[in-house]
C-alpha cells in the first residue's frame, strides 16, 4: 500500500482569489480535476517500483532507474504533481508586483535581465515560444538565474536546475478565461506572482560544495596559494602577468585563463570582498572552471601526488 501516497495540496487562497486575472472556474478545474489526475496517475505509476515513498523531486532525478514501460508515466505524472504544487504557491491575490528592490534576487535579476521588465519580457517570450503544452520557468543553476522551457510535464529538476517560478502554458490553465489568447493570460498571470515565494526559493536554491576547491593550491604570480585565499590584488596582478604571455603561440589557453582571472577580480570588486573564499559558491565554481582548476563538466580534477 502507499503509506506516503501523494495528495493534492490545498490551495493557499480561495478559488476566486485570483480574479479577475484567473477565474474561480479555471482554478476549480485546474486544481481539483487536472492536478488530482496527475496525483492519481503518479501514485499508480509508482506502485510496485520501490520508490512509492520518495519525494517527487527525488523521483524526478532518478527517472533512468525506472523500467521503460513505466518511465513516461512517472515522468509525466510525478512531474505534473510537482509542477502544479509549485504553481499554486507561486501565485497570490496580494502580489507586490516585484521582489524586494535591495534583495539578492533583485541583484540576480539585474545581472541576468538588466531588471524586472527584462525578466518579464524573457519569460513571456519563452511562454509564447513553447510549442503546445508545457511550462516556462525561471530557474537557478547553482551559479545564476535563467529562463528555460519544458515540454509536457517535464521538470527542470530532471536537468539539475532549481525551479524558482513556473508558468503553466497548457491550454487547461487559461482556455476558459482567455480562449487561445496565451499572451493575455501570461500578462495577467504576471500580475499575481508571489515574489516573496520566489525570493524564498532563490535563497534556498542548492549551491555547489566548494570547500575542497577553496583548499586547492594554485600558482599566482609565481607563488602557491590556496585558491580561497587569493586576494583581489593578486587576481588582478596574475591576470596582467598572464596577458603579457598570451601572445606566445604555444600558450593558446593562456589568454582565456588571463580573462578568467580578470573576471574573477571583477566579481570580487563587484561583491566588495577581498578573497575568493568570500564569494558565493556558484561564482567560485564558475571561476574555477574558467581557470581550468576544474575541468568542464561537473567533476573536480584530483590534486597531483
Ligand atoms: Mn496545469
Amino acid at each position: 500500500m502507499w503509506a506516503m501516497a501523494y495528495t493534492v495540496p490545498d490551495l493557499p487562497y480561495p478559488y476566486e482569489a485570483l480574479e479577475p486575472h484567473i477565474s474561480a472556474q479555471t482554478m476549480r478545474f485546474h486544481h481539483d480535476k487536472h492536478h488530482q489526475a496527475y496525483v492519481d496517475k503518479a501514485n499508480a505509476a509508482l506502485d510496485g517500483t520501490g520508490l512509492e515513498d520518495a519525494p517527487p523531486r527525488e523521483v524526478l532525478t532518478r527517472l533512468s532507474e525506472f523500467p521503460p514501460d513505466k518511465r513516461d508515466a512517472v515522468r509525466n505524472n510525478v512531474g505534473g504533481h510537482l509542477n502544479h504544487s509549485l504553481f499554486w504557491e507561486s501565485m497570490t491575490p496580494d502580489s507586490t508586483g516585484t521582489p524586494a528592490k535591495d534583495g539578492k534576487l533583485m541583484g540576480a535579476i539585474r545581472d541576468t535581465f538588466r531588471g524586472l521588465p527584462g525578466l518579464k519580457e524573457t519569460i513571456k517570450d519563452a511562454a509564447m515560444s513553447q510549442f503546445g503544452s508545457g511550462w516556462a520557468w525561471l530557474v537557478h543553476d547553482g551559479y545564476r538565474i535563467l529562463i528555460v522551457t519544458t515540454g509536457e510535464q517535464d521538470s527542470p529538476i530532471t536537468d539539475g536546475l532549481e525551479p524558482l517560478l513556473g508558468i503553466d502554458v497548457w491550454e487547461h490553465a487559461y482556455y476558459l478565461d482567455y480562449e487561445n489568447r496565451r499572451a493575455e493570460y501570461v500578462d495577467a498571470w504576471l500580475q499575481v506572482v508571489d515574489w516573496a515565494v520566489v525570493e524564498q526559493r532563490f535563497g534556498e536554491a542548492p549551491v555547489p560544495d566548494v570547500s575542497g576547491l577553496l583548499e586547492r593550491l594554485v600558482s599566482v604570480c609565481g607563488t602557491e596559494h590556496r585558491f580561497g585565499e587569493v586576494t583581489l590584488d593578486e587576481a588582478r596582478a596574475h591576470s596582467a602577468d598572464l596577458k603579457a604571455l598570451a601572445g606566445w603561440g604555444p600558450m593558446a589557453k593562456i589568454g582565456a585563463i588571463a580573462r578568467g582571472w580578470s573576471d574573477l577580480a571583477l566579481q570580487m570588486q563587484k561583491h566588495k570582498v577581498n578573497t575568493v573564499a568570500e564569494l558565493d559558491p556558484g561564482i567560485v565554481e564558475h571561476a574555477a572552471r574558467a581557470l581550468w582548476i576544474i575541468l568542464p563538466g561537473r567533476s573536480m580534477v584530483e590534486p597531483q601526488g
